[in-house]
């Protein structure tokens, strides 16, 4: 089979992700921006600072990306320069960004415009950031209405939110790893992970009223949560409650416009405005989860997070290699028959020794899932390596490794990998000989 190749449709959209916080620089007026002066929240002190650059000038990495043949680019815009006081919108702000996407859109690279990467302007964040409905929800919706009707005439492909359960399971039950960095509020965490769905749903309206054609979705962290003793009841139950608390309630939410049991105590707002505000699903996934029962851990559901037996890690024991893992995950979504996008797929990979054979094994496992689903694009986290939040500059997601002292960029071997996929439109015997050869008989065999 070595001849075969795995070809992905003609119109595959072939991109890489970035943040706005991560690339920019002197983002000074989110929430982040002043959790990074604190000492003890950003490994060896580091901070954003000027991050990639971008602020001033991405188009030198725009060029990268065509360099490597992308026609697409998921990138974030920045609430804070947008709205920098409640109610006053930055026209230089939306100049800066009118220009970039203009940018990527005159060296063919269609963009995808996220609208809440993780921060919050700092006057949100004062009054509570995602904790409180009622302020949250119609400011996020004035945000989603203000940026379209300032850039619709560039993008029409929207991602309102960022992985809420993200955003509310580091930020309020684990200890002090994002802003407000509150551990075990679990209450505070649901309220907050509801609210992001309601403020994705009032986006929706917004955006969609104002642009009939807008493509609207969010991009959904999903894990593979693996029992560590399969045959151990008690570790099945844990990973069933943590696949049903990280990956399906917010599916069930937004697909049927369902609350699960877990996600709000007391009186709940109506969750029937989810209903129907999905245009398409973003996933964003990078590994499995192994769990095992501990009674001592209630705030996790019960369950003690562990890396699987006898499987690599990516640097600092980010998570284990084991890129298949999307495709039950994928299964899913298939209930909703929306189309897919992949919004973020990597790793942090210093070394770029395991980068290449997790490409190679990710994308053949979503070309299988494009035989059954519409799965309408890849967007590789990330360009260069860039500010990985709590884990400052120490991990590097980069296709181009980046040197923060220098700005200078240099491709990793998975930069010209990447370069060759998209090149053939897929997978063949060539390519796996060249960037991985130890997966020929995995990815061809026989
Ligand atoms: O860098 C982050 C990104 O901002 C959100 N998803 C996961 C990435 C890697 O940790």
């Amino acid at each position: 089979m070595a001849d075969a190749t795995f070809y992905f449709p003609a119109d595959f959209k072939w991109g890489t992700a970035t943040a706005a916080h991560q690339v920019e620089g002197q983002n000074t007026n989110n929430q982040w921006w002043a959790w990074e002066q604190a000492p003890g929240h950003i490994q060896n002190g580091d901070r954003s600072g000027d991050a990639c650059g971008w602020w001033q000038d991405a188009e030198p990495d725009f060029d990268r990306m065509v360099e490597m043949g992308c026609n697409a680019h998921r990138l974030s815009i920045e609430w804070s320069r947008i709205e920098p006081r409640e109610g006053r919108f930055d026209s230089a702000a939306v100049g800066r960004y009118r220009a970039m996407l203009l940018s990527l859109r005159r060296r063919g690279i269609e963009p995808m415009v996220t609208l809440h990467h993780f921060t919050n302007p700092q006057w949100l964040e004062e009054r509570g950031g995602w904790e409180h409905t009622d302020v949250v929800v119609p400011l996020f919706a004035r945000y989603a209405a203000r940026v379209v009707k300032d850039m619709g005439d560039l993008c029409d492909l929207w991602c309102t939110v960022n992985e809420p359960n993200i955003y509310a399971s580091l930020g309020y039950l684990s200890d002090h790893r994002m802003p407000p960095g509150l551990t075990n509020r679990l209450d505070k965490a649901m309220a907050v992970m509801c609210n992001m769905l309601l403020g994705h749903a009032a986006a929706y309206r917004a955006l969609h009223e104002r642009q009939s054609l807008a493509r609207v979705g969010l991009a959904h962290h999903m894990r593979l949560f693996q029992p560590l003793h399969p045959s151990s009841l008690a570790d099945r139950t844990v990973a069933c409650l943590l696949d049903g608390a990280f990956n399906r309630d917010i599916l069930n939410a937004l697909l049927h416009g369902r609350w699960s049991l877990a996600m709000w105590r007391g009186r709940p707002p109506s969750p029937r405005p989810l209903r129907g505000t999905l245009d398409w699903v973003g996933v964003n996934y990078y590994s499995r989860q192994g769990v095992a029962f501990d009674r001592a851990s209630p705030a996790t559901l019960f369950a003690r997070l562990v890396n699987m037996p006898d499987v690599p890690l990516s640097d600092f024991g980010y998570g284990d290699i084991h890129p298949e893992g999307i495709l039950p995950l994928l299964k899913l979504l298939a209930a909703g028959r929306l189309p897919v996008y992949i919004t973020e797929s990597g790793l942090p990979d210093a070394d770029d020794r395991l980068r290449p054979g997790f490409i190679l094994r990710q994308l053949r496992a979503l070309w299988s899932a494009v035989q059954f689903q519409l799965i309408q694009g890849y967007y590789h986290w990330t360009l260069t390596d860039n500010f990985e939040w709590g884990e400052g500059w120490r991990m590097k997601f980069g296709l181009y490794a980046f040197d923060a002292s220098t700005g200078i960029r240099t491709p990793r071997r998975s930069a010209l990998l990447y370069r060759d996929i998209i090149r053939r439109n897929g997978i063949d015997g060539d390519i796996v000989r060249e960037y991985a050869p130890e997966l020929v008989e995995q990815l061809f065999p026989g």
